[in-house]
Parts: C-alpha cells; structure tokens; sequence
C-alpha cells in the first residue's frame, strides 16, 4: 500500500513540472479598450484574440473587450496603459503621435498606396522599428491591424476637385499633420475625439469628417452624411497596444502569447477588414448617400497641393523616419 502511495505522489509530483501549461499563466482579466463600434471589423480580430489567450493559457486569462470609447478615447485608454491602470487598447496611430512623435508618418497624406503595401511596410522592418520605439514610451505594440484607407464624407456637396474642399468644417484626428494637410485643402479642420464626432456632424457643428467606409457604416455616419468622395489619402494602421509597466509582470509565456495571439487576431482582422469595406460601401449607398470617385487629374492635383505638408512635418516626425519609410516602400514598389 505504502510503495503504491508513494509511486503515485512520486508521479504526481513529476506531472506537476512536466504537465500543467498554465502554471506559468496567473489568472488574470485584461481589458481592450476600443473606440469604435462592435460591430467594426476590430471585433473579429478581438475574437480570435480571446479564443487564442483562452486557450493559450488554460483558461487562466479572460478578456474583456469594451467598445465605443467606453474606457475613453484613443488618447486617454494610452495615457492609463502608460500609468498602468488600463491593459490594453487598440487605436489609430494618429492620436498617439502626442505620446510617440514619430507614429505621425502614417498621417502624411499618400504616403501608403495599396492594401499590400501597407501589410509589406507594418509587417516588415519599418514596422518593427516603429515597435521598437513604444517601451520607451510605456507601451508594448503587439501587432499592426488593420483601419484603412481614409475617404471624406461630408454634408455640402460631392467633392471632385480641390476646390470643392474649400471652407468645409472637417473633423481631424488630434494632430498637427492632419490639421496642416486639411487646412491646406481649403478647409475649415478642427481636431476632435472621435467620440464627439457623430454628434458634431447630427449638430451641424461640422460638416465633414474622414474615415474608412466600414467606419462610416459601422459608426453610423451615414445617417449624418450626404456624400462620401473616394479620396485615399491616409491609411493610419491600428496598433494593438499593451500596458508598458503592466507587460514588465508578465511571465515569458504570457508576453509571448499576447504576440502570438495579436498575430493571429490580425490574419482574421485584416480578412475581415477588407471583406467588409466592400460591404460597408454597398450600405452607403442603399441609405441614399452619393459617392464619387475622383480623376486622374483631380487627384493629381490635390495631391500636389499637399506635398508640402512633408517638408513641414519632417521635424516633429523626424526627418529619418519618414525617409526611412519612403526608401522602405520604394523597395517594396520595385523602385
Ligand atoms: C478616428 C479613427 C478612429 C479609430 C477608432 C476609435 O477617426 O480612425 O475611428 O481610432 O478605433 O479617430
């Protein structure tokens, strides 16, 4: 009886530290913090998020997503990841640049022309370079998802020309490079939380605001909006970030599997992304809405009148990483 007894605690003991993956998981409930609607593509990408920790961890990890700037804004949900009181959010880069000068790159208007090279350049050394600068700033980059490129819609009229810019009051993203390249298209830009936005555009205090077609469907701009013009001129990715301070806890395993888990989540979230945009533009116009493209010359035009806006932001950005972008995507172009 005795030796029975002591072979089977003897085994247990050696199942303990061969066996139990989740002993190097502690339990743990992590909150997303997310701007946008739950019915954004971002919840897709948020779902295989959670399903891959879960089970990753033994269930020892629950996540918690919460939507529609319920923790705040982009901005705010970083600052409490910063100070260690919030784990995650997932956020345009271009609210961050008041952290992280140099995530204003991808606000230079045209910078990133295609689907491809915007998955080349973040998934490739640029985007490990511009990871590599959040622990400095507190803050862990998981992976790069997908927002989209950027279309005007607005409440005056269709816009085919650079002219037909001139005076509209557009809602900005809070930063300078955004501000600058709006106002040198004649408008009136003013930068706002993306929370005030609907409200702004129903109010009239604003006739105009940019954003992807599954953010104008999902967002419910539409019912605000009368035109949206196919103009393209940003595609300022997601960055799914995690809580500098709160990242340094973690054991090896956890850290390793918020990357591996933010990989996978991007897959289905980028799929999802684009699957919908499509989608999204038909639902556009089924609520009544018109939308233009805009010509060669057109296009050729206005994105003359913004080349400057380069030259003016090389500064804050840093002059080297905006070249070290554009020597990136030459390269990925064949150039
Ligand atoms: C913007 C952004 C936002 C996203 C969202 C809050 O216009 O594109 O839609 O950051 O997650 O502010």
């Amino acid at each position: 009886m005795k030796t029975i007894v002591t072979t089977s605690l003897a085994a247990a003991l050696a199942m303990s530290v061969a066996l139990p993956a989740h002993a190097q998981f502690t339990d743990r409930t992590i909150r997303i913090a997310n701007g946008i609607a739950e019915d954004h593509p971002v919840a897709d990408g948020v779902d295989t998020f959670t399903q891959c920790v879960d089970e990753t961890s033994g269930g020892a990890w629950t996540v918690n997503a919460f939507w529609s700037s319920a923790l705040g804004d982009d901005l705010q949900s970083a600052q409490s990841l910063r100070s260690g009181t919030l784990e995650m959010v997932i956020s345009s880069t271009s609210p961050l640049v008041a952290i992280e000068p140099a995530l204003g790159v991808f606000d230079l208007p045209f910078l990133i022309s295609s689907d491809e090279e915007a998955d080349a350049l973040l998934d490739g050394e640029f985007g490990q370079y511009i990871s590599d600068m959040m622990p400095e700033v507190g803050l862990v980059n998981l992976s790069f998802w997908e927002n989209g490129f950027r279309n005007l819609s607005n409440s005056v009229r269709p816009v085919q020309t650079l002219a037909d810019f001139e005076g509209m009051r557009v809602r900005v993203m809070q930063n300078n490079i955004f501000l600058d390249t709006f106002q040198t298209l004649g408008t009136n830009a003013t930068p706002m939380a993306f929370g005030e936005v609907f409200t702004a555009l129903e109010t009239g205090a604003i006739d105009a605001q940019e954003n992807p077609y599954v953010t104008i469907d999902t967002s419910r701009f539409y019912e605000v909006q009368d035109y949206v013009s196919n103009t393209r001129h940003a595609y300022t990715p997601f960055m799914v970030l995690f809580s500098g301070p709160i990242f340094d806890t973690l054991s090896e395993q956890e850290q390793q599997m918020l990357f591996d888990c933010a990989a996978e989540g991007q897959t289905v979230q980028r799929e999802s992304s684009r699957a919908l945009s499509d989608e999204s533009l038909q639902r556009i116009i089924d609520a009544g809405l018109e939308v233009n493209d805009i010509s060669d010359e057109a296009m050729a035009e206005i994105r003359e009148a913004v080349a400057g806006v380069y030259e003016r932001s090389a500064d804050s950005i840093g002059a080297d990483v905006v070249e070290r972008a554009q020597a990136e995507l030459a390269a990925i172009r064949g150039e």
